[in-house]
């Protein structure tokens, strides 16, 4: 199994380069963000609970996006791989994600690193809020997002760097040209 993360801050890209590589490499996307907007536009009691942390911008328990992921994997049939989008989020959830992997024998191949500097995450946020109408695409809400992600989501940068697996992505230009840094990126794993 291939399995890839695609990490980086709010706004980073992470979304829209995985759909790129689903489509390239035939790996299952795993976007806990889309399952736990799923939960909520089906009205389930964990779709209720979670809605109103999610708007604020804050991070979802560990606990509910790690069973998330789990029920996933371990249910995930024949799969050549997954792509991890917006998980890890916080060192326990790249703990419990070595654990899962563990279980089906097949670690993380590497972790790519999208890097965008916060002045154009912040128009790029702006702007999906007035495109899609997101509830936590508003101004209060990406900072908080922003301060959640560098309290809490970079130091898995740090947890994957020790292991070896990071490789960083210029997260600016266009969509084709970011494409093409990821799949120079990929061909090396
Ligand atoms: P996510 O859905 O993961 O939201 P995100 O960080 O905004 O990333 P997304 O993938 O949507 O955006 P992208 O960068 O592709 O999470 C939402 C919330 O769910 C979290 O705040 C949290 O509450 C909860 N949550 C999810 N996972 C969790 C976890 N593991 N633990 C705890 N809580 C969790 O794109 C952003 C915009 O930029 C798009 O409009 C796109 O079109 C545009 N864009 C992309 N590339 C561009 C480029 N090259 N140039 C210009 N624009 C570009």
């Amino acid at each position: 199994m291939f399995n890839i993360i695609i990490f980086g801050p709010p706004g980073a890209g992470k979304g829209t380069q995985a759909n790129f590589i689903i489509e390239s490499y035939g790996l299952k996307h795993l976007s806990t963000g889309d399952m736990l907007r799923a939960a909520r536009k089906s009205g389930t009691e964990l779709g209720n609970r979670v809605a109103a942390i999610m708007d604020s911008g804050k991070l979802v328990s560990d606990e509910i996006v790690n069973e998330l992921v789990e029920e996933q994997v371990l249910n995930g049939g024949d799969e050549k791989g997954f792509i991890f989008d917006g998980y890890p989020r916080t060192v326990a959830q790249a703990e419990t994600l070595d654990a899962i992997l563990a279980k089906v024998d097949a670690p993380v191949k590497g972790v790519l690193f999208l890097k965008v500097p916060n002045e154009e995450l912040i128009v790029r946020l702006l702007d999906r809020a007035k495109k899609q109408g997101r509830a936590d695409d508003n101004e209060e809400s990406i900072k908080q997002r922003v301060e959640e992600y560098n309290v809490k989501t970079l130091p898995v940068a740090k947890y994957y760097e020790e292991q070896g697996k990071v490789v960083d992505v210029v997260g600016l230009g266009t969509i084709d040209e970011i494409q093409g840094r990821i799949a120079g990126s990929l061909n090396k794993l």
